[in-house]
This record gives structure tokens, sequence and C-alpha cells, in this order.
């Protein structure tokens, strides 16, 4: 077939043979596992990206991250033409490639091809970055080893934050007009951005002191430092945790304090100075500070869209021109931000369902549309009609309103549109704050999160919860919702919920309530998950549980084997 050399597939194939019995999925940040389980999936990504990107007719991004999960895990993600997640029926495609057997390869390339109506004689152009894991160089270079023997042309960037890799793709697609594809090209437009912006700032607040940045020993350290150079005075970092001595994420980074809710380690810590973290890859950002009394107060993601989206706000009512804002957030949104969005701020604050790509996606409905995930994941996406205008207005209208429109034309370029990134939002965030004269406690303040926690748990089968209501109400096991409902309707303004995790194979469960009850509130619906599911199946319990152990826990309690919500709620789980 032409187009395609099947045979030297086939050779290749079998350098990066697929371990027997091996299933993965594209979940919703491309393929994550063990890195010594993921070289076919690389070489098969890399012919994935050279078919995409010929169907596309655009150049392809390969990340190879997997962002805050442990150093010894890897992944690998495919970023389209505007710098977006892969189209939803790519994934499935990607998830057949990755699954294929050794001699179904041919077969599958074939009918993926035929499918998504693929020219073969096209081009194909394809850019590679990865994170600073030992595994990745390798895995990179098994990317390339599936990308050249499909005949693709590749650009390898070597190490870069998975936001950067995204940002390089759509510069290309874009024929340059978002910026320049190259580091110095990222760099240039966010400096230039960042320093215009705070030209006007005071020094008020508590901009005159440096910030302390936890970079979770990863990439985020290296393409800070490389930076640096470029902000010159306008702002002071100090940089912890930059992957001379510990390991990625372990005690650190954004994942680590966002979930335990207390500082990284390897940072110290002063009171009242604002400190933030990256993950792995750098594309969250988290920020915190501990106060006087030495009490470790978070400002997480969605504290990050309740201070952009005020700054947004004033400026938009300063130029005038009725374009929309809208606020997007995940059901992990604490109930105090969403309150004080929708009422304080009158701005309309839509939920997606759990990861970026439901976001990004909704956001783009906006003029302005503000997205970040609780966990710090985010940016602001602003539509072409809302660019236009606010450059127009920038060059032509009288004092007050070419002030608030230059500031927006700078934002716009300091956000990366693409992708959240935890450089970009740290810039802008820090530009706010100076514009603003605000310290991190008076940010802090804009209001009080509900206490709230969350546990996960590893089950044999996730995906007996299903859910609705962008994954804010169980549908399966039946009852398990009004159990729940019954639960939190003791506590005031409390929520809980139980989903399947898109990443990892656990449930994920979240309670929020302004009660002292919380601790014990997630592992209460935890039970009722499996009283639920226990109540709906036809599986027998052989004996009772013995004492100090929890009654889901073995297997051997079952008829039916395996069972599908075999959870253990020892204290390993939780
Ligand atoms: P899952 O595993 O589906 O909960 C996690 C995060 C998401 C998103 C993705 C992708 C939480 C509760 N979930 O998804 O927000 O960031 O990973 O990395 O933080
Ligand atoms: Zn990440």
């Amino acid at each position: 077939m032409g187009g395609m050399d099947l045979e030297a597939i086939t050779k290749h194939s079998a350098v990066h043979a697929k371990p027997n019995g091996l299933i993965l999925q594209y979940g919703t940040a491309g393929f994550r596992t063990k890195a010594e389980h993921l070289d076919h999936v690389m070489f098969r990504m890399g012919l994935l990206a050279v078919l995409r990107s010929k169907q596309t007719q655009s150049t392809i991004g390969v990340m190879v991250t997997a962002s805050h999960n442990p150093e010894e895990d890897n992944g690998v993600k495919l970023v389209d033409p505007l710098g977006e997640m892969l189209a939803p029926s790519w994934e499935e495609h990607a998830t057949c490639l990755a699954n294929a057997e050794e001699q179904d390869m041919q077969s599958v390339l074939l009918d993926i091809s035929k499918k998504a109506s693929v020219d073969l004689q096209q081009d194909a152009f394809i850019v590679i970055g990865r994170d600073t894991r030992p595994s990745s160089e390798k895995l990179a270079l098994s990317v390339i080893d599936g990308i050249t023997v499909l005949g693709g042309q590749f650009h390898d960037y070597g190490l870069l934050t998975t936001p950067q890799l995204h940002y390089m793709v759509y510069c290309r697609n874009t024929s340059g007009q978002y910026g320049k594809a190259t580091l110095d090209g990222y760099y240039q437009k966010l400096s230039a951005a960042f320093v215009e912006l705070t030209k006007q700032a005071s020094c008020s607040g508590d901009g005159s002191q440096s910030l302390r940045v936890d970079c979770a020993n990863g990439i985020g350290a290296l393409k800070l430092g490389e930076m640096e150079r470029y902000l010159s005075q306008g702002l002071s970092l100090q940089l912890f945790n930059v992957g001379t001595e510990g390991r990625l994420n372990h005690l650190c980074g954004a994942d680590f304090v966002k979930s335990h809710q207390k500082p990284p380690q390897g940072m110290e810590m002063k009171s009242n100075e604002r400190c933030c973290s990256f993950d792995g890859d750098a594309d969250r950002i988290v920020y915190y500070y501990s106060d006087a009394d030495g009490r470790f107060h978070l400002i997480d993601g969605d504290k990050i869209a309740a201070l952009i989206s005020s700054f947004l706000t004033e400026l938009l009512l300063q130029i005038g021109e009725n374009l929309n804002i809208g606020v997007v957030q995940t059901a992990y949104a604490n109930g105090s931000s969403t309150r004080f969005l929708e009422e304080v701020m009158k701005v309309p604050v839509y939920c997606t369902k759990t990861g970026v790509k439901h976001l990004h996606h909704k956001a783009q409905e906006f003029d302005v549309g503000v997205y970040f995930e609780a966990n710090g994941h985010g940016t602001v996406l602003f539509s072409k009609a809302a660019e236009t205008k606010i450059k127009q207005l920038a060059k032509e209208s009288e004092d007050e309103k070419r002030k608030a429109a230059k500031m927006l034309e700078n934002i716009i370029d300091l956000f990366n549109q693409a992708a959240g990134d935890a450089i970009s939002d740290m810039l802008v965030i820090e530009a706010i704050l100076a514009l603003k004269g605000l310290t991190v406690q008076q940010w802090d303040a804009l209001y009080a999160d509900l206490p709230n926690r969350q546990l996960k748990v590893q089950v044999a089968d996730r995906q007996v919860i299903s859910t609705t209501d962008a994954e804010r109400q169980a549908v399966t096991p039946p009852g398990l919702q009004e159990a729940i409902n019954n639960l939190v309707k003791k506590y005031k303004l409390s929520r809980a919920f139980v989903r399947p995790s898109g990443t990892e194979d656990v449930v994920r469960v979240y309670a929020e309530a302004d009660s002292q009850v919380i601790p014990m509130l997630p592992s209460q619906c935890l039970q009722l998950a499996i009283s639920s599911y226990w109540a709906s199946s036809s599986v027998t319990m052989l004996s009772k549980p013995r004492s100090g152990c929890c009654p889901w826990t073995a297997p051997r309690m079952c008829r039916r084997s395996p069972c599908r919500l075999q959870v253990c709620l020892s204290r390993c789980c939780l």
C-alpha cells in the first residue's frame, strides 16, 4: 500500500514488542503506567501521530510525561493542531493500536487509516517533547522510531514542560501568528507581556518579596531557570526541589501539596511569604503560605480562578464592550468558590466533567473563558472576536479605556491559550498581585474554603460506579446517590460524590461540609458505595468479616470471583 511500508513496520514493531496480556487505555491524559511497560506504546504513538498529521495536514505533538505520577511511571499523549488534547475518536484509535497484538498491527493501522480517511500520500510532521524522568529519553527515541518508519518528519525539542509543547504545536499550525515555535520565542513572548503589564505596578502588597517556587524536582526547575534571564529585575524567584537531590513529585509538587493540604518537603517557608508549587511537568500550580501562628493556608486552582476573574471582570467593565466572561469548574471546585463567583462577583459559573479537555472545550464558548481545576490546572481563553476588539481599543480609544485594553492585550499574550501552564499562570498571578497591591493573605481572604477531604480506593472494577450531571451524581450502583444525599443533608453546606478516576485504577470520593464531621464523610460515602453495590449484586458473602479487617477486602468472601468491587478500607488505601 502506498505511503506505508508494512514490512518495515512489522520489523521495527518486533523490536518494541508488546508485553503479553497488557491492556492499556488512552485516558484523560493519554497513556500512563510503569515506564518499563511503555516501549511498545511509544513506538505505536509515533505511528499514530504520523497518521493524525497526515489526516489533519498539520503538525502534531507527542509529549512523553506522566505529570504528577511517581518517578518510575511514564506516559504519552498526543497534541492536536491547535495545541488541544487529541480528538475523542482518535483516543479510541490510540487505544486500539496500543493494545493490538503484534500480528494484527498491520491490519489495525490500515483500519484506522480507512476509518479516518487518512491520505497516506500526505506529508507528516511531528514535534516531540519530554519531561526529566530517567526513562523519558529512551521512550522518546521509541516515538521517533515509530515516526520515521512511517515516513514522518519530526523535530525533537528534547526537555520541555507539557504546556511548552502545546505552545510549539499551536505556533507551528498558525504560521507563527501565535508566536515563534522556539523556547526563545516562548520566553520572549511571556516575559515581554509580563514586563509590559507590570510597568504600572506600585510597590504596595508584598511584591518586593521574592516568590518561593517548589519545582517538584521536575522540568519546571530547568525551564524557570532558563526564563529568569528574560525577566531581568521584573520578578525575583527562589527555586526549591530543583531535582538535584530528591525524587520527582516525591513529598513535593502541586499534587502533593493540594491533596495533603500541607507544605512540600525541601522548602524553607517563612511566615506570611508567598510560595507556590508546580507539578512534575509544570502544567499545574498552587499557591500557599503559613501564617504567623504556623498555620498552613492553601490557595488552590479555585482561588486562582477567583483572583483572575475578579481582575478580568474589572478590566472588561472599564473597556465597556459587553464581552461575556464565564468561569468553568469541575465537581471538585470548593462550594465556597462557586458561591463567591456567582454571588459576589456575579460571574456565570459552569461545571464540566473532570479532565481539562472538558473545561477547555466549555471555556471556548465565551469571549473570555476562565477555567481551572481545583488542583491548579487551568488558563484563560479569549475568543478571536474579543482579541480583535481589545487590540483595536488598545490603539484607538481614549486614555482610561486604552489603559485597560492594553492590560488585557498583554494578559492575552501572557496566558497560554493552548493549555494550562504553571509558568504562565504564575506570571499572571504575580502581575495581578503587584498591580492590585495585594498580599497573599488578602488574596486568600477573598472567601473561606469549606473544609473538604478526598480519598481514593483501589477496586477491581471502577466502572461499577457510573455518574451523571458532570460526575456529581452516581447513577450506579442503584440507591447510592440517595444514600449519599441522606447522609450529607444532616450537615450544613455539605456535598459529596463518588466517581471512577479517568487516569488511575481507583474510585475517588470527595466530600465538603461546614462541619467537624468532614474527616469522616468520604469514608462514610465509600461505605455507602460498597453496601449499595452488594445490595444490588447477586454475590453472596460466605463469612463474616474478621475483626480488624474491613468486610469487603478479601475475594475469598465472595462466591463469584473476581468480585468487581473488592476494596480495602485498611489504612494503606486511604
Ligand atoms: P482523575 O484521575 O480522572 O480524577 C486526575 C485529576 C483531574 C485531571 C486529570 C489529568 C483530580 C481529582 N483529578 O483525573 O483533575 O487533572 O487527573 O491529569 O484532581
Ligand atoms: Zn501535569
